[in-house]
């Protein structure tokens, strides 16, 4: 899993860094990185047809994606897969869903076992309950108690920028 959000990451960057900011997508970007590196996601890759995914997509309408949008497009999707990075995302989705035993939300423990289990290489505290209480708490957009397929991106994201934090720290040290 660590390996998947890594290269996740890593595409997602290439593309959102080229214009405006490097966390988001604009819609140049958005429309490279469909064509190129998610043609078996995404159905119709035609121009008009991105655009309407984008809007789709584009929670706040301010014309600008970020990392969460790529894995709430595939859930329930099972494709071929060809490209790296949709390699990537359909371990993370895999990962959810064996996780949530198929549902759609992880309850408090099958969290906590995921996190225990598939981050322990990267988070300091994915061996502790009450971190992870929190950590589950901060990503509960709805309070409902449960971390939707969503909510669960929203970590990924997080754990993606943490790790390429860390990356750049390293890098400076080194140098
Ligand atoms: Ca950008
Ligand atoms: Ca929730």
């Amino acid at each position: 899993m660590e390996a998947a959000i890594r290269e996740l990451f890593k595409v997602f960057k290439v593309y959102a860094g080229q214009e405006g900011s490097s966390n988001t997508l604009s819609r140049a970007e958005f429309h490279k990185l469909v064509t190129s590196e998610l043609p078996n996601l995404v159905e119709n890759t035609d121009a008009s047809a991105i655009d309407q995914l984008m809007k789709s997509l584009d929670e706040n309408s301010d014309g600008q994606l970020n990392l969460r949008i790529l894995g709430q497009k595939q859930l329930k999707k099972k494709p071929r897969f060809t490209h790296k990075m949709e390699d990537a995302i359909k371990t993370l989705v895999m990962t959810f869903i064996k996780s949530s035993k198929g549902k759609d939300n992880l309850d408090s423990s099958s969290f906590k076992k995921l996190v225990s289990k598939q981050l322990g290489g990267i988070m300091e505290d994915a061996n502790s309950s009450s971190a992870i209480k929190e950590m589950q708490k901060g990503l509960d957009e709805n309070s409902d108690g449960k971390v939707s397929f969503q909510e669960y991106f929203t970590l990924i994201g997080y754990v993606a920028k943490t790790m390429s934090q860390k990356q750049s720290g390293s890098a400076e040290t080194a140098s």
